[in-house]
């Protein structure tokens, strides 16, 4: 028998606004798990750095003309889901379209009303995708598997969770091109160059209400010999020195951080790393920072969020604000560029508490920040909060149609929000402290001038309409 033909895509166009783009890891992680239980033939495709437009990204689905077909949803790229699993159920009536990634994980059931997918797949999509290959071909037995929703299926069940993050094979980067990524943005606002994106922990015990819950509550990690190992096999595999760790809080476990510093210096594996999904800054200690500058990290990034109490309570981060900021000036000490993570417009926050927060970042020592608007993401405890207080609100959360989700829901109005928003960046980066720092601490000093143009977008926000 021919092996199955499986196409697992990543959907999302590329907007000017939104250049960045890494490695798909959650696919990458199903194939290489999928590969090691069948014989299976699998195609990634990520529509962001193909730049196909959904129409050729059909097209190219439909002449594979695979038997299962997963696609990968974030809630921002969900826009054409309907059209496109419409399109595929008529043009190839035999293949099994499931649904799996953050938006499915938040909507479940939900998604299955509007879209014409088989099957959505709730949480982490190793086990339960390698079950669904398993039945193929029979339609049936899905509802038997532990977190795939059909449409018999009632909601509410989340694929089990792998306890041992080892057992699990390193991602598939065989199956793309990983060269094409290098020549993209990816998330550290440094230049592109050669790097590869990690994923060493899954699930977060902290409950900030804003947060997903792809992966629950519990904190696995993997060992600190399987990520030098895997950092081991890609540097010698692709040459690259420069890893960026995506994880939601990497630094939850000290002894991992000294453990992997100090394998990492046994192998004499020397590497830079970045930390540009932010850490934990009120979890790091001076000898963490220092540990891990010695073993390479150049880039970090700090998830504040609010610079007012009351707002991190609100949130459930109660991050310990004081110690968050004498580690970023060790961090910054030690030459590494630190930028911050603010998110203003969180329900009934003031203008006077925004103003605490852009006060912080910018009397901080931090070389670079950026200021989110609070966006209730499905599957968050904050959406579920809005959705009972301010039924009306959400309303226009369309997912169908949605391009960008931008809400006001701070106690000001919409043109003070904006002007408070618009004048933030402005006034952290217009410091010639700050700016001092970001010459003598950019991480490649060589490609310092490539930078000119983001900070002059960065102090000129909103001044040209
Ligand atoms: C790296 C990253 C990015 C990258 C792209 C990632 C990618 N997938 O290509 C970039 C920088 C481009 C990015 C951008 C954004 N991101 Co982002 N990003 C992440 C981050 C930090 C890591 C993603 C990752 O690699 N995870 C590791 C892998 C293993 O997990 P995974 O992808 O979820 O996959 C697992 C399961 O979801 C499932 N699964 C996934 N796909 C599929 C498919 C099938 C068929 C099946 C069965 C299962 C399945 O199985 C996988 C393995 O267990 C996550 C946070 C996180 N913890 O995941 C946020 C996250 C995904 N991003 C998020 C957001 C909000 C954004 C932005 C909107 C941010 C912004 N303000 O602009 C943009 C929007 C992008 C767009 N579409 O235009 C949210 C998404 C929430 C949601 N409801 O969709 C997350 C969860 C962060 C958060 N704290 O809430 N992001």
């Amino acid at each position: 028998m021919s092996p199955l033909k499986i196409y697992l895509a990543n959907l999302g166009q590329r907007r000017p606004l939104h250049p960045l783009v890494t490695p798909p890891l959650g696919i990458m992680y199903i194939a290489a798990y999928l590969r090691e239980k069948h014989d299976v033939s699998i195609k990634i495709c990520n529509q962001k750095i193909s730049r196909f437009s959904d129409q050729v990204l059909l097209k190219k689905i439909v002449s594979h003309n695979p038997h299962i077909i997963g696609l990968s949803v974030m809630t921002q790229a969900s826009n054409n889901l309907q059209w496109i699993t419409e399109k595929l159920r008529k043009s190839i009536p035999h293949a099994w379209i499931i649904l799996g990634g953050p938006h499915a994980t938040a909507l479940g059931k939900d998604l299955l009303s509007y879209t014409k997918a088989h099957a959505v797949v709730i949480g982490e999509g190793e086990i339960a995708f390698e079950q669904i290959v398993s039945s193929y071909p029979k339609l049936n037995d899905l509802i038997k598997i532990q977190g795939v929703i059909t449409h018999e299926s009632s909601n509410g069940h989340i694929s089990p969770y792998i306890e041992n993050l080892d057992t699990l094979p390193i991602p598939a980067y065989d199956l793309i091109d990983i060269s094409a990524y290098w020549k993209e943005q990816s998330m550290p606002p440094v230049p592109r160059r050669k790097y590869l994106t990690l994923f060493s922990s899954r699930g977060c015990p902290c409950k900030c209400s804003y947060c997903h819950n792809i992966f629950g509550k519990k904190f696995r990690q993997h060992s600190p010999e399987r990520i030098v190992d895997e950092i081991a096999y890609y540097h010698k595999k692709y040459g690259v020195n420069d890893y960026e760790f995506v994880d939601d809080i990497f630094n939850l476990k000290p002894s991992f951080i000294f453990d992997f510093c100090e394998l990492l210096h046994r192998k004499n594996l020397k590497i830079k790393i970045a930390f540009p999904n932010g850490v934990r800054g009120d979890l790091l200690t001076p000898d963490i920072i220092h540990a891990l500058a010695d073993a390479g990290m150049y880039y970090c990034a700090f998830a504040i969020e609010s610079g007012a109490p009351r707002i991190q309570k609100l949130i459930k981060k109660n991050l310990d604000i004081e110690k968050c900021i004498n580690n970023i000036c060790i961090a910054q000490q030690r030459k590494v560029f630190c930028h911050g993570f603010a998110m203003m417009g969180f329900p009934g926050e003031t203008a006077k508490e925004m103003q605490m927060t852009i006060d912080l970042v910018a009397n901080s020592r931090l070389h670079t920040a950026s200021f989110f608007t609070v966006t209730p993401l499905p599957g968050s405890e904050l959406y579920n909060q809005i959705k009972k207080k301010y039924p009306g609100v959400l309303e226009k959360l369309e997912f169908k149609e949605l391009s960008e989700l931008t809400i006001n829901l701070s106690d000001t109005d919409d043109a003070l929000f904006l002007q408070i928003q618009r004048n933030a960046l402005r006034k952290v980066m217009m410091n010639p402290n700050r700016i001092k720092r970001i010459m003598l601490d950019f991480p490649q000093p060589h490609l310092l001038p490539l930078y000119i143009p983001e900070f002059i977008r960065r102090i000129t926000i909103g001044l040209f309409g």
